[in-house]
């Protein structure tokens, strides 16, 4: 079998934090030559030595600070140098391709992680834990990242139940002896994981707020106070909102997703009436997202959601 191991013999670069402006910026720079390349942008090359920052003037660009750590003293395990410099975008961008340039490889997705767990430095648990604490919007999904399932543990138990599974397999092709595996408590293992991963998926993204309603009755008009600016067209003509628009809002610490949504027509959905064209398209994404909503804001009279315990009536046009 081919090593994957392939993807581990190159240096690998990547701009660690977020693109955008910033008053700084870090770069990641990652694998076996790692120093020499930062040495090919210098008159002379230095001895790097583990904590030891340097600056590293690059003309027409910005002046950068380059932080060795020693292999196996890094993150990844490698030599790894962390560039921090100015975090405009544009000197971000120039300065990887000045790596690149130099002979390392934009890293993928993961790619430090992933190595730092080749490397011996963290375990999958571990890795698992810090894509978690990265991802976290909430409070609780920064304590799960912390405390939540070990998939490691997980991984490594599917592993030797896939082990015992070939042996099985083996044996009975080579002796002609026994059923072979059995396959149920592999499958249900899988299945297992899957479902916990889904789970956790769903958990992970924020809280999803619908504003819904019949046409004309201040839908939008609420969106767009909630968010603070004019987002949604508002007129007195009903049916102005066709596509649906959200908003991510933040209260008292705790995001969600705000949704406004095309407005409901009574007789929209009967032969007198009927909705057609971008106005249907509109209804059925309305509908769409009333069945993925958490919270629904129905201003009243819309009929279907009082049982609903997701709802929230509210009265537009109150004044
Ligand atoms: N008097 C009064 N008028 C309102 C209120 N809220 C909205 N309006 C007006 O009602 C009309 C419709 O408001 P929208 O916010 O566009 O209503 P909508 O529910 O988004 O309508 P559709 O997109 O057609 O479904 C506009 O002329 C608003 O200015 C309110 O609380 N009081
Ligand atoms: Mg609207």
């Amino acid at each position: 079998m081919p090593s994957p191991d392939v993807f581990l013999d190159d240096t690998i670069v990547a701009a660690a934090t977020a693109p955008g402006a910033g008053a700084l910026a870090l770069i990641r720079l990652s694998g076996p030559d790692a120093f020499p390349i930062l040495s090919s942008l210098l008159p002379s090359p230095p001895r790097w030595r583990h904590g030891r920052a340097r600056r590293l003037r690059v003309e027409g660009l910005d002046d950068f600070l380059v932080t060795p750590f020693v292999s196996p003293r890094s993150y990844t395990g490698e030599d790894t140098a962390e560039i921090s410099c100015h975090g405009n975008p544009l000197i971000v961008e120039r300065f990887l391709s000045r790596l690149t340039g130099a002979g390392a490889r934009a890293a993928g997705p993961g790619e430090f992680t992933y190595r730092a767990v080749r490397h011996g430095k963290m375990t999958v648990t571990e890795a698992e834990r810090i894509a978690h604490r990265l991802r976290a919007r909430l409070p609780w999904e920064l304590e799960l990242a912390e405390t939540g399932p070990d998939a490691g543990l997980a991984f490594s138990r599917l592993l030797d139940q896939v082990r015992l599974a070939r042996a099985d397999l083996e044996s009975a092709i080579e002796f002609q002896e026994g059923d072979g595996p059995d396959w149920e408590p592999l499958a249900m293992e899988i299945r297992r994981i899957a479902a916990q991963a889904r789970l956790q998926d769903h958990w992970a993204r924020l809280p999803r707020v619908l504003l819904l309603g019949a046409v004309n009755t201040g839908k939008s008009t609420l969106f767009n106070r909630i968010a603070g600016y004019d987002r949604a067209i508002v007129s007195d003509q009903p049916g102005t909102t066709r596509d649906w628009l959200e908003a991510e809002i933040r209260h008292d610490g705790l995001p969600f997703l705000l949704i406004d949504s095309a407005g409901l027509r009574p007789g929209a959905d009967g032969p007198n009436g009927a909705a057609e064209g971008p106005e249907a398209e509109g209804i059925r994404h309305t509908l769409d997202l009333a069945r993925d909503a958490d919270v629904l804001v129905a201003f009243s009279p819309t009929a279907g959601t009082e049982a609903d315990p997701r709802t929230i009536g509210v009265q537009g046009k109150a004044d």
